[in-house]
């Protein structure tokens, strides 16, 4: 094995699966409350937006807003509203990015499209009252009592989800389409896309903790290549997925984009993932053994089978 080789760590993910079993029921609990069903006037909206975010998914960036609070033993009801809001804003990107006029994709998380169940015009408002409520349940005392900690969460995930975070990475990936980009192309438009929504739900439990600026870097620079890792593993899973099932290659939309495979190959692609893996863990280094799951997340993202 040559020295630039990451070391084959054996993880036993069991502890983390409970963990993120039981951040995610946390979670849908506190969506239920935020998003009760209604009947009549109205209730098609709030049935859209219920059906597009009580949907399954892996629930990872709630899960990282509340380990990341627990490590500064912020109350689990601040984080679990931190975490509905960031979850929320996710699923807006998810329904909007499945639209015909984006990646024009029918399916998502096994189910049909929000557009499919319902309609284009009612997914197109799904997508805007998910991403509104998320800052209106930022606003809410619940989600802390100092009025200058719930300020900061709104300017970061704004940053996070706006122009120069999520959204400019949208406008990337479309622009990418045909183009020959070098890796560093790839991977502003990955962090943009992918990567600023994972730093916000690190960075959020610092936030809520009040944490020293020095800590709130470690999080984040965990979170970046945390972000990276992720997402040249759902590359490697996709051209899997697509060498097993000729039907299923690449996602609707993405043919002729760029991604790390491309650039790199499976082999190097593979690496990389491992070696930002690694790094994302010598980021906390600075925390004690209340950073574990953390640690392991970031070996079962580049670990994963879906
Ligand atoms: C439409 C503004 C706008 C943005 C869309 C997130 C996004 C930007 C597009 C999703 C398309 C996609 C498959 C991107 C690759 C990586 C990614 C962000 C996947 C979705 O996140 P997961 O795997 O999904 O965490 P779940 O369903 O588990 O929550």
């Amino acid at each position: 094995m040559s020295n630039n080789m990451p070391q084959l760590k054996l993880v036993n993910f069991s502890r983390l699966h409970k963990a993120l079993a039981d951040s995610a029921q946390a979670l849908n609990e506190e969506i239920n409350r935020l998003l009760p069903s209604q009947e009549g006037i109205g209730a098609r909206l709030i049935e859209s937006m219920r059906y597009s975010s009580l949907n399954g998914g892996k629930r990872l960036r709630p899960f990282l807003v509340m380990t990341a609070a627990d490590i500064f033993s912020v109350s689990p009801s601040c984080a679990v509203n931190v975490a509905a809001a960031l979850e929320l804003l996710h699923c807006y990107s998810l329904v909007h990015d499945d639209l015909p006029s984006m990646d024009n994709s029918d399916l998502r998380r096994g189910k049909p499209s929000c557009h499919v169940e319902f309609d284009e015009a009612t997914a197109i408002l799904a997508g805007d009252g998910l991403l509104t409520y998320a800052f209106e349940i930022l606003t809410h005392p619940r989600t802390h009592s100092d009025p200058a900690v719930r300020v900061e969460l709104i300017r970061r995930l704004s940053q996070a989800a706006g122009p120069y975070g999520m959204v400019g990475g949208q406008m990337l990936d479309i622009e990418s389409e045909n183009k020959e980009w070098s890796i560093g192309a790839v991977t502003r438009l990955q962090r943009l896309k992918t990567g600023e929504l994972f730093a916000f739900a690190c960075e959020a439990g610092a936030i809520l903790g009040k944490a020293p600026q020095p800590i709130r870097n470690a999080l984040l620079a965990y979170a970046h290549d945390l972000g990276l890792a992720f997402q040249i593993t759902d590359d490697l899973l996709d051209v899997e997925a697509s060498t097993n099932d000729k039907k299923h290659a690449r996602r609707l939309g993405d043919e002729g984009k760029p991604t790390f495979v491309s650039i790199l190959g499976l082999e190097k692609a593979r690496l990389q993932a491992n070696i930002l893996a690694d790094q994302a863990i010598s980021h906390l280094d600075v925390f004690d053994s209340s950073a574990d799951l953390l640690r392991d997340l970031a070996r079962f993202i580049v670990e994963r089978e879906s």
